[in-house]
């Protein structure tokens, strides 16, 4: 499912992002950006031991803020990792942070200059955030970005890993636009 957000097209799909052949993925990581599960672990197994030695000179990242380093062995240029919120810790302030997440890092590639940038489903594995109220955080975040800041971004893909989860960002998706 796609839709055209000014130049820029929303795109989501099914699948494995660590593949993903755009200026950057984003990585749903925790703020010791030291690596762990999901799909933080995939995407440094992809990447090889270089990403981790140069997320380690970055020295971590808030929770909602956003940090790009290179790709390595990774088909994207850039990883851009970005911290979530954990649903039952963060409570009240879950929706917030969620959506700083992307939006610090559509900033961040903006400030890049890129023009394709990958998404998983930040938040919605290990750390707990329902996916139905995830997507229409995510992409109301996207749609709010690329309708009202500058950049050069001509695809945004959401690369989702089930068929739940594609599901809920494509209901989410035709309520937003709709709406
Ligand atoms: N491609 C796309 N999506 C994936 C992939 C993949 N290769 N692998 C998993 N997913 P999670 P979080 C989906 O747990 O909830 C890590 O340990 C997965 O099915 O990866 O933000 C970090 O180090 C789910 O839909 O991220 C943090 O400690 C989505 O990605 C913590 O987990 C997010 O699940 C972050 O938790």
């Amino acid at each position: 499912m796609q839709t055209q957000i000014g130049q820029t097209t929303l795109e989501l799909v099914r699948g494995d992002i660590t593949g993903q052949d755009v200026d950057a993925i984003v990585n749903a990581a925790n703020q010791s950006l030291l690596g762990g599960g999901g799909v933080d672990g995939a995407i440094h197994r992809a990447a090889g031991p270089d990403l981790l030695a140069e997320c380690r000179a970055v020295g971590g990242c808030e929770t909602g803020d956003a940090k790009i380093t290179g790709g390595y062995q990774l088909k994207a240029r850039y990883v851009i990792h970005t911290v979530g919120p954990i649903y039952f810790i963060h409570l009240g302030n879950a929706p917030r942070l969620l959506g700083s997440a992307y939006r610090r890092s559509l900033e961040v590639a903006a400030a890049h200059n890129l023009t394709s940038v990958a998404f998983p489903s930040i938040s919605t594995g290990a750390y707990g955030y329902p996916v139905r109220k995830a997507a229409l955080v995510a992409l109301g975040a996207v749609i709010d970005f690329l309708s009202k800041q500058p950049h050069r971004l001509t695809l945004v893909q959401f690369v989702l890993f089930d068929d739940k989860t594609l599901a809920a960002y494509e209901a989410a998706l035709r309520e937003l636009v709709e709406a």
